[in-house]
């Protein structure tokens, strides 16, 4: 749900430590976009890795302190004590995942004579015991400062998942026959091809899938990021590299190397999918509001901690499908994720069922309201408390 500004100057800083990959940097930069260009707010984004952040914003210079895009204020976080040249405070503090404010910032924040709301976003779950913990505030030890837990996720009573107001105009108006031209280089396949797009982590699964898409019955067209995933597809097309451009055939399945794009055009690779394998944090979400099929390759955690994150994101994403898919759905999921082999058919025998269920939960999903707006009114409501 959209909330009007509080003011217009409303000013706002994000912290962001790159742990790995893209993630981090990913959903903090869309929410600083959407912060800005949505509500108004005036948002600096300190950032530790500005060469990821590259990746994501070509335009972004990694050799600057301080730069400016898309009306965001850009500052190369350098190391723990810097906070910028000034020690201005912002009326928001976001401090992205746990990353630690710099410790003179978090004492000028207890100076302030009005006291900024302080918010840690947490990494998505779709557990439940995040609707219980999302809101809760946990005091300072030593400054009189309150640090409130902002929980995303995909259940009522949660902060949702960032989604822009117009991403569903955007996806009506794409236009797939010129994307395929301009983007594979080649024609939009027709109905009967099976378009899969795959952005993952190394996978021991991967060599299986691609088997059983060479062999099977329908012709397949798999369109593969430039990443982490690309050297399996190498070797399996017996190629030294596979790299955006590059393209391969094998009995029915044909893939083909695209290069990083900038954010804002990631989910057009989604739109033209049938189905989307995705990763993470911010590609999966993109993957649920693309309402398409999709598989998730979580981020992989020590002691398979990651497997009941895994299984709860099921639990809501395929609720209500009858039994037969619900248990291919999961066992997919699984074998994706390290625990068993794919079976494609299996999974695919499913897929018009699939298809209407993505874009009901879509619809579900957006209930719950976008991570922005439930972030903004609950400053709003802090603010405005006596
Ligand atoms: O890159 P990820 O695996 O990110 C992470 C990190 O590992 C992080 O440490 C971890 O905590 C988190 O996952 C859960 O996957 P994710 O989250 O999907 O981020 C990828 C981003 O890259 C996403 O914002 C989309 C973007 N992207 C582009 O902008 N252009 C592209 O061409 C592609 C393929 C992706």
């Amino acid at each position: 749900m959209s909330t009007p500004p509080v003011t217009p100057e409303l000013a706002c800083d994000i912290f962001c430590a790159v742990v790995d990959n893209f993630g981090d940097i990913g959903v903090c930069w869309r929410l600083a976009r959407q912060l800005r260009a949505e509500h108004g707010w005036r948002v600096r984004l300190f950032v530790d890795d500005l060469k990821v952040f590259h990746a994501l914003c070509p335009e972004v210079d990694a050799a600057l302190a301080r730069q400016e895009a898309s009306g965001v204020v850009i500052e190369h976080w350098r190391e723990p004590a810097h906070a910028g040249d000034t020690l201005q405070i912002a009326d928001v503090v976001i401090e992205a995942f746990a990353c630690e404010l710099p410790h003179a910032y978090i004492a000028a924040m207890a100076r302030r004579a009005s006291r900024p709301v302080w918010i840690n976003l947490e990494y998505l779950s779709g557990e439940d015991w995040i609707a219980d913990f999302h809101l809760r505030p946990s005091p300072h030890p030593r400054y009189p400062l309150d640090k409130t837990f902002f929980f995303p996720g995909l259940g009522a009573g949660t902060g949702g998942v960032l989604k822009e107001r117009d991403l569903d105009a955007r996806r009506a108006r794409f236009d797939a026959a010129s994307w395929w031209r301009e983007r594979v280089g080649i024609e939009r396949p027709g109905d009967g091809t099976t378009v899969v797009s795959l952005f993952a982590y190394e996978n021991p699964a991967v060599d299986s899938l691609l088997e059983q898409w060479r062999d099977g019955d329908g012709p397949v067209v798999l369109l593969v990021p430039e990443g982490r995933i690309s050297g399996a597809l190498a070797r399996f097309f017996g190629l030294p590299k596979f790299t955006a451009g590059m393209s391969a055939r094998a009995g029915a399945l044909q893939a083909c190397a695209l290069g990083f794009v900038e954010q804002p055009r990631f989910d057009e690779l989604l739109w033209a999918a049938d189905i989307n394998f995705v990763r993470g944090e911010d590609s999966f979400v993109r993957a649920q509001w693309a309402a398409k099929p999709f598989v998730w390759h979580i981020y992989p955690q020590a002691d398979d901690a990651h497997m009941p994150k895994l299984d709860a994101a099921l639990a809501h994403y395929a609720r209500e499908l009858d039994a037969p898919a619900q248990q291919a759905i999961a066992r997919f999921w699984h074998a994706w994720n390290g625990a068993g082999t794919p079976d494609w058919a299996d999974f695919w025998r499913h897929r018009s069922t699939l298809d209407a269920r993505a874009t009901r939960w879509a619809a579900e999903l957006a209930d719950i309201g976008d991570l922005a707006g439930n972030l903004v009114a609950h400053v709003t409501a802090r603010m405005a408390a006596p």
